[in-house]
């Protein structure tokens, strides 16, 4: 019983990592009307993801008009129904 608490505990500890990661991306495209945003990132190997371009909705909390084409950036995202929300997002030196 002790073990299977322990195991569980772990896996929470698991999923709040890959919750909180950062994942480095350039910005290709802003939708700042419809709050989503193209971005090219790195790979993301928490979720076997590849490094590709695509496109993602954006929480509201994170203000779209300040970010353009070619801004270098990272991300946290959140899994919704089949696609992937950024949570939040700052831009790189
Ligand atoms: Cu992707």
């Amino acid at each position: 019983m002790k073990y299977f608490l322990l195991l569980i505990a772990s896996l929470f500890s698991l999923s709040a990592d890959a919750a909180t990661e950062w994942v480095r991306a350039e910005v290709v495209r802003v939708d700042t009307a419809k709050q989503r945003i193209v971005l090219k990132h790195e790979p993301i190997p928490s979720i076997k993801m590849p490094a590709m371009t695509m496109r993602f909705d954006v929480v509201k909390e994170v203000p779209l008009d300040s970010y353009r084409p070619g801004d270098r950036v990272q991300f946290q995202f959140k899994e919704a129904s089949g696609s992937l929300d950024v949570t939040a997002m700052e831009k790189l030196k």
